[in-house]
């Protein structure tokens, strides 16, 4: 599965260097288990061949009888495993120092480290497989930095629960492992972060579903001409004649990776002949329907202060000041005062550069109406569902663990989270290994 060399065993730091309190190391390849085995030791005499795979123990790195960290270790068999192969993944403390000595180790009993991308490599090729188009591909970038966020999210909460566990495991040992204040923070700050991604769903929905565009405005200010420039093709009829455009035109461009469904309309003028009249009336319709009206004004020409009044209160609405090739634009203080304007941009369809700016503007408009300052991620309804399930599980879970009240409950509710959070990024968890986890975990204590 692993491209370079198919025998090698291979070890890499999972997680992102620095970053809080857990640090992964997954070792990978046909002697995975064979070599950790040899620095892991775990209570009584159960040994890491002897795990029940997928599931987490409490484990001490020794390394010629020195103590190197504690954590919690996972087996996982081929080929039921992220890269396929037998997989080992050891959750330590993410001191930067240990995690590095533990690799060390690992490397002089024979691991090789892993490649940039080599862990993620398989995984890659199942997405780059889907990604024809070009707008794919962005999409497709985004779910990786959500599968990375689930992962992630996935490791916390597997390290919450194993320190609940071990609380409950060890109990009468006399050893603390669960701080609760360390639990509090974490189960917060994940909460949180679930919060961000799913402030962040609106404008994940962009790119898949797209964002709807209508320019309006006077006839010959150069709507269908600016039409055309954004969609590089001739779509609507250009003349010189005023109340050439009667029916509404639309079609798709794109917009850095965002598909941008364009409508031009007929232009506002009173008008006698029923057919522009109508035209006028679907024009209104396609401004209202849309997330952005692109006002398109001839930079030489008087502009109309009541073209504005029939447009829905909830429409953003940019100022275009066109044809700037002829006059320059007005300044823009003598656009109405109105709370749905944008600062306008001055274009002229006959200097393509200027076209790229308005297309930036449009971008930053989109990017920025969207949400919150987060880098976007891509979240489909489904995983939005998911997504709040899992939020409900962890903030019940914080709740009874900051009651202090029923450890076992908080395990059962982090547990019901990880499922709900594998069920996001696809993963189907069989109903076996949920059962083993929770037998493990919670029954008969
Ligand atoms: N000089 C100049 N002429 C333009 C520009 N944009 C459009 N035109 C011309 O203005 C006229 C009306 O354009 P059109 O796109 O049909 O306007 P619409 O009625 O708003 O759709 C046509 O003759 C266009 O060639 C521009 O930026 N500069
Ligand atoms: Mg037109």
């Amino acid at each position: 599965m692993i491209a370079d060399r198919p025998d090698d065993t291979i070890a890499a730091v999972a997680t992102a260097p620095g970053r809080g309190g857990v640090g992964i190391v997954r070792i990978s390849g046909p002697d995975a288990v064979k070599i950790s085995s040899a620095v892991c030791r775990f209570s009584g005499d159960k040994t890491l061949e002897s795990l029940a795979v997928n599931t987490l123990a409490f484990v001490r790195i020794y390394e010629s009888g020195r103590l190197i960290d504690e954590g919690m270790a996972a087996v996982m068999r081929a080929p039921r495993s992220f890269t396929g192969e037998d997989t080992v993944e050891l959750n330590l403390h993410g001191s930067p120092v240990v995690l590095a000595e533990v690799m060390s180790i690992l490397t002089q009993r024979g691991v090789r480290p892993a490649n940039p991308g080599e862990f993620t490599r398989p995984v890659e090729g199942l997405i780059r497989a889907k990604t024809l188009k070009a707008a794919e591909m962005a999409v497709n970038q985004l779910k990786g930095d959500l599968y990375h966020k689930i992962s992630a999210f996935k490791s916390d909460i597997s390290w919450v629960l194993a320190l609940l566990n071990a609380g409950i495991d060890f109990s009468d040992e006399d050893i603390t492992f669960a701080d609760h204040q360390e639990i509090t923070q974490k189960l917060t700050a994940l909460t949180e972060e679930t919060q961000r991604i799913l402030a962040g769903y609106r404008q994940g929905r962009m790119y898949t579903d797209g964002v709807r565009a209508a320019l309006f405005g006077r006839p010959n200010a150069g709507k269908s001409s600016l039409m055309n420039c954004l969609l590089q093709n001739e779509r609507s009829i250009v003349t010189d004649i005023p109340g050439t455009t009667r029916d509404t035109v639309s079609d798709y461009f794109e917009l850095n990776g965002m598909p941008v469904y364009l409508t031009d309309t007929a232009g506002l003028r009173q008008t006698l002949d029923p057919v522009e009249q109508e035209g006028i009336r679907r024009a209104y319709d396609a401004v209202s329907a849309s997330d952005i009206a692109v006002w398109v004004i001839d930079a030489a020409a008087p502009f109309f202060e009541e073209d504005l009044s029939r447009i829905p209160s909830e429409v953003s609405i940019l100022p275009v000041f066109n044809k700037t090739d002829l006059a320059p634009a007005p300044a823009k203080e003598k656009l109405p005062a109105d709370a749905r304007l944008f600062a306008p941009v001055s274009i002229s369809c006959r200097q393509p550069e200027s076209i790229d700016a308005l297309k930036i503007r449009l971008t930053e408009i989109f990017t920025d109406s969207a949400s919150s300052g987060e880098s976007p991620v891509f979240v489909t309804l489904r995983q939005k569902t998911c997504l709040e399930e899992a939020l409900k599980y962890v903030s019940q879970a914080l709740d009874i663990h900051t009651g202090r009240e029923n450890e076992e409950m908080t395990a059962f509710l982090l547990t019901e989270s990880l499922n709900a959070l594998g069920a996001v990024i696809g993963e189907t968890t069989p109903d076996e290994m949920l059962n083993r986890i929770f037998a493990n975990f919670c029954i008969g204590k």
